[in-house]
């Protein structure tokens, strides 16, 4: 019988520890599998951040480093300068990319480093138990804006695939979602994109998930998925930014 669906080499055989309808899994996932597809595993080293995916090392069957706080672009420059036939990618929350480490994003797209960076935006900080992130929506009631976002005061959601995609050096930079099957199909063709740009030595690639963390947004499983489509989406419109699928 021939299998249709199995488990991806690149990711061990256990269980994830994120809530129910967290889309963190589904981006493991699709990671784990552009790294089987281009049969890079043993060249890959990642680089986890803070928040709820820190412990990341756990499910990829390859070389992972920590690094907190935001400063993941700067460690996994540090790897790729050393090490340039490495396969680098970082994977970074909202919290951890565009608010700790936005210095770092930022100097690190346009040094054009080569590297995979792969930014899970899920609109709040997840692991603290759901306080304002720089993407939080107008309106969004968060820990620490209890009535709502309100833009002047507390600011506009920071567009970070396209503060990217505005840099000269980024290769490629791709806004994704992974709310339902035809967006986790585009999905996957994004984050293999990414990685081939590095195979083939082009540089800095970038691709936002805009993901759902259902606990902290107090809903079911099923309605965080509409409110990818119906909230997310118009605020952070899909689609390939720089460079072509
Ligand atoms: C400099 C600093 N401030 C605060 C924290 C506490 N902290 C740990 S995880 C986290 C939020 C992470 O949120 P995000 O990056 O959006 O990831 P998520 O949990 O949503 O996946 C914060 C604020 C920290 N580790 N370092
Ligand atoms: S708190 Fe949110 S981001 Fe964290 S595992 Fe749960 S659903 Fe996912």
């Amino acid at each position: 019988m021939k299998p249709v669906f199995k488990r991806p080499k690149s990711l061990y055989d256990v269980p994830f520890h994120y809530c129910p309808g967290c889309h963190h899994g589904i981006a493991h996932r699709l990671i784990a599998e552009a790294i089987d597809a281009l049969g890079i595993q043993e060249r890959v080293v990642a680089v986890a951040s803070i928040g709820c995916s820190v412990f990341l090392y756990d499910y990829f069957a390859v070389d992972v480093l920590e690094a907190p706080h935001g400063r993941a672009p700067a460690v996994g420059t540090g790897i790729k300068r050393a090490r340039p036939e490495s396969m680098v990618f970082t994977y970074q929350g909202d919290g951890d990319l565009a608010a700790i480490g936005l210095a770092e994003t930022i100097h690190a797209a346009n040094r054009g480093e080569q590297l995979a960076v792969f930014f899970i935006n899920n609109t709040i900080y997840g692991m603290t138990g759901g306080q304002m992130a720089p993407t939080t929506l107008p309106g969004q009631k968060t820990t620490t804006t209890p009535s709502g976002r309100r833009v002047i005061g507390e600011g506009a959601p920071i567009k970070m695939a396209e503060m990217i995609a505005a840099l000269k050096p980024p290769a490629f930079v791709a806004r994704v979602a992974v709310n339902n099957p035809k967006s986790i199909l585009q999905a996957r063709k994004a984050v293999q994109k990414a990685f081939r740009i590095q195979v083939e030595g082009k540089g800095y690639a970038f691709v936002e998930f805009l993901s759902a963390c259902p606990t902290n947004w107090k809903m079911t499983p099923c309605e965080a998925n509409r409110h990818v489509s119906e909230a997310l989406i118009p605020e952070f419109p899909l689609g390939v930014f720089k460079g072509d699928l």
